[in-house]
């Protein structure tokens, strides 16, 4: 994928597939996140072993394929080279991008970032997109830094990749998100913990003109 590509492509609404969250199995929260108008979506399973995740990863990946949806993996370049995803999410506490760019080859990595330092440090380190957050308060995550709209903006300003915004995104905020100029809006509960997971997509992935 060109870095063209990765820009058209990481935009819009990032729904974050998160077993731990959802309230039917993980494959239909994808199902219906990709229906509402996801137009990326990853792949976070904290808790289980990698194997046990395999199945549902495969079968997301799938449905992502025949959608034109991208899906990114959280945490794992081997689970997203094993099931052919098209990028894996690092935290800061992850390998740095140097070493896993090597396994991820051409795939898409993503970084998790707190404010425009460690956004234009990931981006220097040969990060794809940034994600920036915890925007609003989140119930998905213990420990989490907090940032805030003009953080969005001060990222903004500070690299040229894609930026995704993240943490406590609904359907009550997102406009404001994306009118301080977030290329994505990643959200796990809004979407995962949604009686319709579909009907709520819907609803946040029209706050970009989906
Ligand atoms: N990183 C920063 S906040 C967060 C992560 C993974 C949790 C986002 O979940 P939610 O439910 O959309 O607030």
């Amino acid at each position: 994928m060109t870095h063209a590509d990765t820009h058209r492509r990481i935009a819009g609404l990032y729904a974050i597939i998160d077993p731990a969250a959802c309230r039917m199995p993980a494959v239909e929260v994808a199902r219906m996140a990709i229906d509402g108008g996801a137009r990326v979506l990853q792949w976070r399973d904290k808790t289980r072993d990698k194997g046990a995740q395999l199945a549902d990863a495969r079968a997301i990946a799938a449905l992502c394929r025949d959608a034109g949806v991208l899906l990114i993996v959280n945490d794992h370049a081997d689970l997203a080279l094993a099931c052919d995803a098209d990028g894996v999410h690092l935290g800061q506490k992850a390998l740095p991008i140097g070493a896993v760019r090597p396994i991820a080859g051409a795939r898409i990595i993503g970084v998790s970032t707190n404010n425009a330092a460690e956004a234009r440090a990931a981006e220097a380190a040969g990060a794809d997109y940034v994600a920036v957050g915890a925007i609003f308060p989140t119930i998905s995550k213990e420990v989490t830094r907090v940032a805030d709209l003009d953080r969005i903006r001060a990222v903004k300003r500070a690299v040229r990749v894609p930026v995704v915004a993240i943490g406590g995104i609904n359907a009550s905020n997102i406009a404001s998100v994306v009118e301080a100029g977030a290329d994505a809006a990643a959200v796990i509960s809004a979407i995962c913990a949604a009686d319709d997971p579909r009907a709520a997509a819907r609803v946040l992935a029209s706050a970009f003109g989906a």
